[in-house]
């Protein structure tokens, strides 16, 4: 489940068969896991490193790199500029890390958003479709990925030495044929109705539906959350990891203080597509899903 690979510097260089081995492990769901490499922070930025700069509303604070603009944050206008400067940064690294390990990604990945996770995990209240406690394979409500992968990177950055506690459930392969026959098809012109009044940003595919219903039903399951091959495994402070979370079934229990940045890739950029979600979903429905 967990593939550990040394080094303590954001662009390696890793050798070939690093980066081999790390490619064929992360497409086959394990974790990339660099024990060493963390993300250093200014001194001024230790500041930052409170529940009170996260805006109550959203559990996380965002942060677009392209348009530099920060979401979700509270504070003063100076302490919002510091927060885009750290995410900024750690957008840049995390990058860089994807083109050392994985330069088979180079041409097609994509950055998405990057977020500041400031508040204890531990205890904190939500409705269960967006507590990540709870054992799932990422979906986005409002973000369909129309089939395109769900890369990650994680940097626990807590400055206490607290560990980051997740678990890893059984592959993505088990969870189809567990919950997809559960799962209602969507209703006739919902997809279309969604986009229309903005709920989606875009359309809403037969495979993002899909997603999102196995989210939400392994999430609803109390008995499935409990008794589900899984093993738990605590990313220490200080540490990165990288993982498919659209493939590799996790949930986070404890931990304050990460970064998190997400690239898109289109599934024809894999090295194996067949371990796609995509590919497996539509052999398991046996049509297409995009
Ligand atoms: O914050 C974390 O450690 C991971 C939470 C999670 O499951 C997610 O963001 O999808
Ligand atoms: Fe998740």
């Amino acid at each position: 489940m967990i593939h550990t690979i040394k080094g303590d510097t954001w662009k390696g260089p890793f050798t070939e068969q690093q980066q081999k081995e790390a490619l064929a492990a992360l497409e086959e769901g394990q974790v990339l896991f660099f024990p060493s490499l963390s993300f250093s922070l200014k001194s001024q930025e230790l500041a930052l490193l409170s529940p009170h700069f996260a805006d109550p509303r959203s559990k996380n604070i965002g942060y677009d790199s392209k348009q530099k603009k920060v979401g979700g944050a509270k504070g003063t206008q100076k302490e919002v500029i510091a927060l885009g400067d750290m995410l900024g940064r750690y957008a840049t690294e995390a990058q860089a890390l994807v083109e050392s390990i994985l330069p088979y990604y180079k041409k097609t990945f994509e950055k998405a958003r990057t977020s500041y996770r400031p508040m204890e995990i531990a205890g904190r209240r939500s409705s269960y479709r967006k507590d990540d406690t709870l054992l799932h394979v990422d979906s986005f409500p409002s973000s369909p990925v129309q089939g395109k992968r769900i890369l990650r990177v994680f940097t626990n950055i807590n400055p206490h030495g607290q560990k980051r506690e997740w678990r890893l459930g059984e592959p993505f392969q088990k969870v189809v044929e567990r919950f997809i026959p559960q799962c209602r098809k969507p209703l006739w012109g919902s997809s279309w109705l969604l986009e229309k009044l903005h709920i989606t940003k875009s359309h809403r595919t037969l495979y993002d539906h899909y997603m999102l219903q196995m989210h939400d039903t392994m999430k609803a399951d109390d008995y499935y959350q409990k008794t589900a091959q899984q093993i738990d495994f605590s990313f220490p402070s200080a540490s990165t990891w990288i993982v498919y979370t659209d493939l590799t079934s996790h949930a986070a229990m404890v931990g304050q203080y990460a970064l998190e940045q997400t690239f898109y890739l289109p599934v024809e950029g894999m090295a194996v597509a067949e371990l796609s979600p995509l590919r497996i979903l539509e052999s398991f429905l046996g049509r297409s899903l995009v």
